[in-house]
């Protein structure tokens, strides 16, 4: 991760932004036609008392605003947090395409990134176990190209035409309208339980990656196969892949539930903080390329979204990288109204004929509609390409474009034949010309069908402590369910990816995994088709693991933005306090002093700290880890407030790195601390780079089974 904190945020896009920007500094409140206003808080009345006039424009106009001010939000992806950045090539690819984005390693593309729930409304929580999506669009010369990923590499369905039966099933039930941002509950397993399609990006969403630790900790996934196609007119399968420079983390699920009361905003804010305090997130673009005529080769369809295609098969090419340098102005003008559309791409790129990809090209325009409200949404600022746009498209809502000339269009003498067509040597787009023959047929490919496999391909490559929380993310989950219907046909689906994850699922919902089940597995088919060519085939093991997908794997580098919480009263040694928070600030942490009261705390040097937070302004899901310096009056105060016991128990029960110096030893003994022998990341009396080597490592999972005792 960068860390610059200088402003270099500057770029075509930021600067075209800043034409619209308004500064309030030095200047006269007005009414929107300019006229100077004298009095914002009393409205025009007949007498002191009353009553109002209706001749009050000043109170119609100020209230008309606000009653409007409102727009529908996000039918899916409602909640989300953008910012601004630059995408940066590293080597041209010119033998796959010929996108200006791909050859031209001196550009610096100007971006615009979206991080999202999924299911939530606008105001849910950010720890929500739910899919994040990963959307942006990077404003090319040649037009702006629009990347809109989410956080897994797979879907939950292979058609379009499904998408309204599974938001309908995940989002709060329709009488009553719970639950909010929640997977767990009766219409969402009875869907996917008839639904065997979905089982991949299921079995993915009860993995600690639906519970990121950071936006700026997750990758992101193009999902779908597209193309590349190279100035010769050739075209290779590719799939798009962002790879965050911090690894892949997650927080545990007790974490994720306290974090939603203690800081519901807690991603978008450490992305904000990350940001602001000039460490920009960085993620890596990498590429798995597939030639054409190897399209048939692999025991899936790569035009099957639920599927993909392991690194251990193909492996991942690291491109180019993606800077965040710089937050938004204004959280409406530009996250909420910004507008992705999987159809925005550029020469050099195109789709490959998965249906779901297809019917995303037609919702994606269709939604802006009702959500933006005109279509010519692409002119509000933050949507603007950088590059100048010349049609015969006219007028609608809000037209910001004065287009002269008498004519609007082609083809026309009257204005030169302008604007002209572009030819190909100008850089014109023109789609793939695939050899396409075939019936026109409304059915699903029976290679679709093998619905069991990469579920229980990413169950095997995890880890145990990943197996572990994934299996306790199921019991939650279907223990949420009313109808024991619901959760046995769960159980046989999952004895069909694994046996024994099936069996202490079961053990946890106190029911057995059924023998048999009596309708059909699959049954989202046509009612004529012949069900028993789409029902899914027992599974198939081509590949025994693929690393890339567990965690334990990614990145422990660096503890850049890490929160270390430094738990201190008056008379706090000063000594322990600096040797160990110089050095935790040298390696990029962000030290936080968590205090019996707010203000500030004296050394016993008599030196004052100012205060983060009051602890009981805190809590500890809000930190990666937490040192107490000695100072026997420090530590006596800090016993005589139980929350601070908590506050270490909990630590202790993730799995976070903990230090101690001195007599502040004796307040982790107040814990359940000598529960752990030979812990790596409890780190007593020791130097400083032991501490950070453990945060590094992020937890440590090998404490987990017996931090689950800890009643907290
Ligand atoms: Fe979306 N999706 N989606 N989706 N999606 C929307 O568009 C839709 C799908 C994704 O930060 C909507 O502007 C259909 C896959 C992201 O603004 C809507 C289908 C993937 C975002 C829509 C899918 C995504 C959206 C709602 C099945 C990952 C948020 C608001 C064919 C590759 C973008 C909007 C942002 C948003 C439709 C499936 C990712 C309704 C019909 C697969 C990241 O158009």
């Amino acid at each position: 991760m960068a860390n610059k904190k200088t402003d270099n945020s500057s770029s075509k896009k930021i600067e075209d932004l800043k034409k619209f920007e308004k500064e309030t500094k030095d200047t006269v409140m007005t009414t929107n036609q300019g006229l100077k206003v004298n009095d914002t808080n009393n409205s025009l009345k007949s007498g002191e008392r009353g009553s109002t006039l209706l001749e009050d424009f000043l109170l119609r106009e100020k209230i008309t605003h606000f009653d409007h001010e409102r727009i529908p939000e996000r039918i899916v992806h409602a909640r989300g947090s953008g910012a601004h950045g630059y995408f940066e090539l590293y080597e041209s690819i010119a033998e796959y395409s010929k996108a200006g984005i791909f050859t031209d390693t001196s550009r610096k593309t100007p971006v615009f990134a979206r991080f999202s729930t999924v299911a939530g409304s606008k105001g849910s929580t950010d720890l929500a176990r739910d899919v994040r999506g990963f959307a942006v669009k990077l404003y090319t010369e040649e037009g702006t190209w629009d990347l809109v990923g989410n956080n897994m590499p797979i879907f939950f369905i292979q058609d379009a035409m499904k998408f309204p039966d599974l938001i309908h099933a995940v989002k709060p039930e329709p009488n009553k309208e719970i639950p909010q941002a929640a997977s767990a509950h009766d219409t969402f397993y009875d869907f996917i339980s008839r639904t065997t399609e979905t089982l991949h990006n299921q079995i993915w969403l009860m993995s600690d990656r639906a519970i990121p630790r950071s936006l700026r900790m997750m990758e992101g996934f193009g999902i779908h196969t597209f193309r590349l196609i190279n100035d010769k007119g050739e075209s290779h399968f590719v799939k798009f892949h962002w790879k965050p420079k911090l690894g892949v983390h997650s927080v545990t699920w007790d974490e994720a539930v306290k974090i939603s009361g203690a800081d519901s905003d807690f991603h978008r804010r450490d992305l904000w903080d990350a940001i602001d305090s000039g460490h920009f997130p960085e993620w890596e673009l990498g590429i798995q390329i597939v030639a054409q005529e190897d399209e048939h080769k692999f025991d899936f369809d790569l035009l099957d979204p639920t599927k993909l295609i392991p690194e251990d098969m193909v492996p991942v090419k690291i491109i180019g990288k993606m800077t965040l340098n710089k937050n938004p102005e204004n959280f409406f003008a530009e996250t909420e109204q910004v507008a992705f559309l999987p159809g925005h791409i550029v020469p050099g790129i195109d789709f490959s004929n998965d249906p779901l990809l297809q019917g995303r090209l037609f919702s994606y325009r269709d939604t802006q509609l009702s959500r933006l409200g005109s279509p010519n949404f692409h002119q509000i600022p933050i949507n603007r390409p950088i590059v100048p746009t010349h049609n015969n498209q006219r007028d609608g809502h809000m037209q910001m474009d004065i287009p002269k000339g008498q004519t609007a269009y082609f083809p026309n003498s009257i204005s030169g034949g302008c604007p002209h067509l572009a030819k190909m040597s100008e850089g014109a787009f023109t789609s793939y010309e695939e050899r396409i023959d075939a019936k026109k047929i409304r059915t699903r490919s029976e290679s679709f069908s093998d619905h069991f496999s990469q579920p229980a391909l990413f169950y095997r490559s995890l880890a145990d402590w990943e197996q572990q929380h994934l299996t306790d993310a199921y019991i939650f989950e279907l223990g949420k369910c009313t109808h024991q219907h619901i959760q046995e046909r769960m159980l046989y689906i999952i004895a069909q990816i694994d046996q024994d994850l099936s069996e202490k699922v079961a053990k946890g919902l106190g029911l057995k995994v059924p023998k048999s089940i009596d309708k059909p597995l699959n049954q989202a088919i046509g009612a004529d088709a012949d069900v028993s060519k789409f029902q899914p085939p027992k599974k198939k093991i081509y590949l025994e693991k693929d690393p890339a997908l567990s965690q334990a794997n990614t990145k422990f580098e660096t503890i850049a933005t890490r929160q270390v919480a430094v738990l201190i009263g008056d008379g706090f040694s000063m000594k322990d306090f600096k040797k160990m928070t110089d050095a935790l600030k040298k390696e990029g942490a962000m030290v936080k002093i968590v205090a019996p009261h707010g203000g500030t705390v004296k050394g016993d040097d008599g030196s004052e700290q100012k205060v983060d937070a009051a602890v009981a302004t805190t809590e500890s899901v809000l930190y990666d880890a937490l040192y107490i310096p000695g100072g026997k009056e420090s530590v006596n105060t800090l016993k005589e407030t139980a929350k601070f016991i908590k506050f270490i128990n909990e630590a202790l029960k993730h799995c976070k790195a903990i230090a101690a110096d001195h007599e502040g030893v004796e307040l982790l003994e107040a814990s359940y601390v000598s529960k752990f022998k030979d812990d790596a990341a409890i780190c007593l009396n020791t130097e400083p780079a032991k501490f950070i080597k453990a945060i590094s490592q992020h937890r440590n999972w090998k404490r987990m089974k017996l931090a689950e005792t800890i009643p907290v």
